[in-house]
């Protein structure tokens, strides 16, 4: 990607990659060729040790001889002798392109030094945000992913005047295929339908998320510009969301801790909890447990917020300033559960008589705080008042009304509840929207 002159004149600049969260130089950026060439032609490919270990993880090259795939041409311009004594000068003016040597092509495409992943020219210029959502199996991370990103492009940008765009191509079709065409997209089709009608779509339930080991690709974020109307021109942020395998947290967490890097690096972490999980919510008489969640063991979430504290190594003696945004999820399961008059009752159970606000985000973290200590969850709110200072609680339902029982039953496309309370927090606290 050509960049300009003046983001070219300014090699110093930090960066932080989009994708793996790390902070560096523009003078350390890596280039690989994009000619056809290049890309077709196997033999002329060299090893690249940074993208198998940011695509395969710590498995990457343990292969039977050690052998790796072969790749198109990279360099580190700065190591690259070809080029003379001119590398030196990219620290006062980063080069407009390298020659390939394989094809013998101008190269402009810039690579990130850490993953190697392709850095399009607006990871150049713009601030990168941040959202990074963990949480335990089958407390909706997937589902909430997904609406959150719909509901973007459908309210809360319009609300907040934004737009979101696809940082590239690949995650347009990642975020559709993987995510989109599950919850809103899968048109029944199949014939069965008189010829002229619609089919309506239908929301399928997402499968749990596979773990690193078999699925490395959950590494890698959705990248999306976030654009706001500026005084006369667009301005915009980049904005990460990645998701995470509750298999991975649940029994993986070591391999997590040495392959999500971007979580130590996070700038905003959304918990997401299904209180449904809490013993004292799943023994009330007025919540009628599907099959499946009466054979899921009760969650301990101190230890969860525990095992968070472990992916911050460098402060194990001091708090950790990154916002963490905390969310009890399957609202319209369990806000029945709460005192009527409360305003989480209020909205589980009626039509709100006007819209949320940061007054009520205030009300909502205070009864959150209530009901879990009624639930027996004291110790929790301890820890992460000592460990995690910059939280808060929110309430949410990413399915609203359309959740259903059985995930064999119809399921209506989702109505979702307060899903943009925390997003909006967490890009608050990082500058990327404004209080
Ligand atoms: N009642 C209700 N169910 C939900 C909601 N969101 C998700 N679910 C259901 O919860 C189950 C798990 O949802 P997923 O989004 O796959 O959960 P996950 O956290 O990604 O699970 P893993 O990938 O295994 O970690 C599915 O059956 C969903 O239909 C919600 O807002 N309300
Ligand atoms: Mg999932
Ligand atoms: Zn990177
Ligand atoms: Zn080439």
């Amino acid at each position: 990607m050509p960049i300009d002159i003046w983001t070219r004149l300014k090699p110093w600049r930090a960066i932080r990659c989009p994708f793996c969260f790390e902070r560096f130089r523009a003078y350390e950026m890596h280039m690989r060729c994009q000619s056809s060439i290049c890309r077709a032609d196997y033999s002329r490919g060299i090893p690249d040790p940074i993208l198998d270990r940011a695509t395969q993880g710590a498995r990457a090259g343990k292969s039977a001889r050690g052998s790796t795939i072969p790749r198109p041409w990279w360099t580190d311009p700065r190591r690259d002798k070809s080029r003379g004594i001119f590398r030196f000068l990219d620290y006062f003016i980063l080069p407009r392109s390298v020659i390939c040597a394989k094809c013998e092509r101008p190269v402009d495409t810039r690579l990130c030094p850490r993953c190697h992943a392709i850095l399009p020219e607006s990871v150049v210029k713009l601030a990168a945000g941040h959202v990074a959502i963990l949480g335990p199996q089958s407390v909706g991370k997937t589902t909430f992913i997904t609406v959150l990103i719909h509901e973007c492009d459908h309210k809360i940008g319009p609300e907040h005047g934004f737009v979101l765009d696809p940082l590239t191509d690949e995650i347009r079709e990642r975020y559709e295929s993987h995510y989109h065409s599950f919850t809103y997209g899968g048109v029944s089709g199949g014939g069965g339908e008189p010829s002229g009608y619609a089919a309506a779509p239908r929301r399928i339930s997402h499968m749990g998320t596979p773990g690193v080991d078999t699925n490395p690709e959950i590494l890698k974020p959705l990248v999306f510009r976030l654009m706001r109307r500026g005084e006369g021109r667009i301005t915009g942020t980049l904005l990460s969301f990645f998701d995470s395998a509750g298999e991975d947290w649940e029994m993986n967490v070591d391999r997590l801790r040495s392959e999500a890097l971007y979580i130590k690096h996070a700038r905003g972490i959304l918990f997401l909890l299904d209180p449904l999980r809490i013993r004292a919510v799943m023994s009330d008489p007025r919540i009628r447990l599907t099959e499946k969640e009466r054979h899921v063991a009760s969650a301990d979430y101190l230890d969860d917020a525990r095992k968070l504290a472990t992916f911050f190594p460098d402060q194990t003696d001091k708090p950790t300033r990154t916002p963490l945004a905390i969310c009890l999820n399957k609202l319209d399961r369990w806000g029945k559960l709460m005192e009527p008059g409360s305003a989480i009752h209020t909205w589980a159970c009626s039509v709100p008589s006007r819209p949320a606000d940061r007054e009520l985000d205030a009300t909502i973290d205070r009864e959150v705080r209530k009901s879990l200590e009624r639930w027996g969850a004291a110790g929790f709110l301890e820890y992460v008042a000592v460990k995690f200072p910059n939280h808060r609680f929110f309430v949410c339902s990413a399915l609203g009304d359309a959740a259903q029982e059985r995930d064999d039953a119809p399921q209506p496309l989702p109505t979702p509840l307060l899903v943009d309370r925390p997003l909006l927090w967490l890009l608050q606290r990082q500058g990327v929207l404004r209080d």
